[in-house]
């Protein structure tokens, strides 16, 4: 624990960089170098995870026509979604903590000094802006509150550019006051060292909150996670219900079949007997929503693979199912080669030892290893090779 007395002092004695020309407004000494390039570090580092593994997640969802996406390890995905999700939500105490601790410079006389110096603020509020920008917006969409204008994945994917294009230039020109202050010795002083610590606990505390969505032993502690493994139909969390999908009817229709059809050698039509009909497969899979969470489940039906080679496909087909669903951005999903391939890869019937509930996409969804969520489709009906 500080001693007060000695946090006084110290915090007396510690030049209060920020607020030079301004004497007296700004009395606190983690107002100071030394505390914003500690927080930047530790922002950099998050920023710069925040970007790649969302770059992976968009790149997984629209491909380049060059890129192959492998179907292992089964729960990658998961693994970089949720250092996505989870580590944003984490980023959002340092964040509070850097404004507060450069927000004197904001005043800073003159504004502008020389050209380059303009430059610089153009850039920070770049930086600050796109920051912000970026946590706000992933919270809201995670908390299904659209209350913004925008479509949220083009707008979070392509502010992502801006911020990580300035955070690059920022890291370039802040670089050698980074050495200067933290680089070099001595150590840290106490207060600083508290509140770096208090800043690095509020992460922490922040994460518990919702870590448990994707971790599930901890999905007690999710407090604030807007979806929990276990909560739902089948112990398993329901993005979009049947009833909003708006096939209530079709599902559940006797006249339900799966069409295999496109670049085939023989159109296969097949009834739910005689898909249950084919040889059997129980697997142990993930759905991973963009959104952050995620849960395992036991999955019961027929590999993809079986099916494609009652109708007799190539093995480089490209393969898309979709949904009984009349409209909606996942209505359709791509199943490459690599996905469609693997063993793991089902058309499922069955959810954690039941026939597959409604809202889990009866009478049959897809299933498969390394994938987002969105392109898990549920309630398939049709099998289109090209
Ligand atoms: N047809 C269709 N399939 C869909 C969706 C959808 O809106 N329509 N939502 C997807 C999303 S975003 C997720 S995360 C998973 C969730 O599957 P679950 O509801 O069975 O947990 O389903 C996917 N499959
Ligand atoms: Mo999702």
């Amino acid at each position: 624990m500080v001693r007060r007395p000695e946090l006084l002092r110290t915090a007396a004695a510690a030049p209060a960089a920020f607020a030079k020309g301004l004497p007296g407004r700004f009395t606190s000494a983690l107002h100071d170098e030394r505390v914003a390039s500690w927080l930047g570090i530790a922002l950099g580092v998050g920023f710069t995870l925040s970007f790649v593994t969302g770059l992976i997640s968009h790149f997984m969802q629209h491909p380049a026509g060059w890129m192959v996406w492998p179907s292992r390890p089964a729960g990658l995905y998961r693994v970089t979604q949720g250092l996505h999700v989870m580590g944003g939500i984490a980023t959002v105490p340092l964040l509070l903590a850097k404004l507060w601790t450069v927000y004197p410079r904001l005043w800073q006389w003159p504004p502008v000094r020389s050209a380059v110096h303009a430059v610089e603020r153009l850039l920070v509020l770049v930086l600050v802006g796109g920051a912000l920008f970026q946590l706000v917006t992933g919270l809201l969409n995670i908390a299904y509150w659209y209350a913004f204008p925008f479509y949220f994945t083009v707008a979070h994917y392509w502010t992502a550019y801006v911020l990580f294009g300035a955070l690059l230039v920022h890291i370039a020109t802040e670089w050698p006051k980074v050495r200067a202050t933290v680089m070099t010795r001595p150590g840290d002083a106490v207060h600083r060292r508290a509140f770096l610590g208090a800043v690095a606990a509020a992460g922490g505390v922040t994460l518990l909150t919702v870590i448990g969505e994707t971790v599930t032993p901890l999905a007690r502690l999710a407090v604030f996670a807007p979806r929990r493994p276990g909560v739902g139909p089948q112990r398993l969390p329901v993005n979009k219900s049947a009833v909003a999908a708006g096939v209530t009817r079709t599902a559940r229709d006797a006249g339900w079949r799966l069409t295999v059809t496109g670049r085939v050698d023989r159109e296969v039509t097949l009834t739910l007997a005689q898909l249950r009909a084919l040889p059997r497969r129980t697997v142990r899979l993930p759905i991973t929503c963009v959104e952050g969470w995620s849960a395992e489940a036991t999955w019961e039906g027929v590999r993809l693979r079986d099916v494609l080679r009652l109708a007799g496909t190539s093995g480089d087909a490209r393969v898309r199912v979709e949904s009984l669903e009349p409209g909606g951005l996942y209505r359709t999903s791509d199943v490459d080669p690599p996905h469609w391939r693997d063993p793991l890869t089902l058309l499922a019937f069955g959810l954690n030892g039941a026939p597959l509930d409604l809202d889990h996409g009866y009478p049959c969804r897809l299933i498969a290893p390394n994938r987002p969520g969105v392109m898990q489709t549920k309630w398939v009906h049709r099998v289109v090779v090209g």
